[in-house]
């Protein structure tokens, strides 16, 4: 089959027959995530038009206003993953606690977990910018059949079945990992299929664009600020550009494909930065480093670090690996 044909389904299939164990729980998982993208790809292709913009006036975890896509997109990607029994457990951003999925018979057999951010950056939508779904999935540590616990959530980076994301922009593309490379596919809005856009993606070694808040600037370490000032040196051989879209999807997105490195360091402020590890950072992480790229908080890889609760944050640099070995030099 020529590649540039391959449809998102055809990929997933052909993927499960390279898994001799697969028992095609992970093929479901993933095209229920193709189907609520879609729906959800509809939805914010929409937002200038439908009144479903404005704030729904309720308030998630994180004590920011929900805009109605947050509310949304969450229950698409809750209710296409629990119809179909995929998974025993699902956290998203926008819930205070995990949810509980028991199948029929009051049970869940399903052996994996799903941890999300239904729709990030979704304060741009407004201003018509990109935003994303990242999701990252796990086996369940708990036995099968019992109620998923909290320790099923809060695993290691490095014990990802799967990440990947869907960045809602001039085209809807999904990016995702099983542990053996990362490949993009783009939505053809007026088929509904997403097709293989972008095979075994690859961020180069280096990179020219560096991403990053610099209006927390005074808030930084000082090996933070010495890593930007190097990146704005004039006198470098390499001139750097900064690129900030304030979209974590959308900057992460361009750096693996353009070669750069994405910061969210911590600040005096939010010591811990903004960025919440288990949803965000670690899915991003997998697919970085499945690129051929790294991922650390400053100090350790970002797969490495042992969750202690569910929305926790963490310092994030990550992209083009000799960028991310350059800041980690003055730190
Ligand atoms: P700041 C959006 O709210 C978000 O969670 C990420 O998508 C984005 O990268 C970051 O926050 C932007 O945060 O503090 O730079 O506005």
């Amino acid at each position: 089959m020529e590649e540039r044909y391959t449809t998102l389904g055809e990929f997933i299939i052909k993927k499960q027959q390279d898994f001799a164990y697969s028992s095609g729980e992970l093929s479901r998982l993933m095209n229920s995530i193709r189907l609520a993208s879609k729906i959800v790809a509809q939805k914010v292709n929409q937002a200038g038009l439908v009144d479903i913009t404005g704030a729904f006036g309720s308030e998630n975890i994180q004590g920011e206003q929900q805009q109605k896509l947050d509310v949304f997109a969450n229950e698409v990607f809750i209710q296409t993953l629990i119809n179909r029994e995929i998974v025993c457990g699902i956290a998203s951003e926008e819930n205070d606690d995990f949810i509980t999925v028991c199948g029929a018979d009051g049970n869940n057999n399903n052996k994996y977990v799903l941890l999300m951010d239904p729709l990030d950056g979704s304060s741009n939508i407004d201003v018509n910018v990109s935003v994303g779904t990242i999701f990252s999935v796990y086996r369940r540590i708990s036995e099968p059949g019992t109620p998923v616990t909290q320790a099923d959530f809060l695993q290691k980076g490095i014990h990802q079945v799967a990440a990947g994301y869907v960045i809602y922009g001039s085209s809807t593309m999904l990016v995702y990992t099983t542990g053996n490379g990362v490949n993009g596919f783009t939505l053809d809005p007026s088929l509904g299929t997403f097709f293989l856009s972008h095979p075994d993606m690859k961020i180069s070694a280096n990179g020219s664009i560096f991403s990053v808040n610099e209006g927390n600037f005074n808030q930084f370490q000082q090996g933070v600020k010495d890593y930007i000032s190097f990146c704005k040196d004039d006198s470098n051989k390499k001139p750097y550009s900064g690129r900030y879209i304030g979209s974590l999807v959308a900057d992460v997105h361009r750096n693996i494909l353009k070669g750069g490195i994405y910061m969210y360091p911590g600040t005096t402020s939010k010591p811990n930065g903004k960025l919440r590890l288990l949803y965000e950072c670690n899915p991003f992480a997998m697919i970085i480093e499945q690129a051929g790229g790294k991922a650390t908080d400053g100090h350790q890889r970002i797969l490495e670090i042992e969750p202690t609760e569910l929305h926790q944050r963490v310092p994030i640099f990550c992209g083009s690996k000799n960028m991310v070995d350059k800041l980690e030099s003055y730190l």
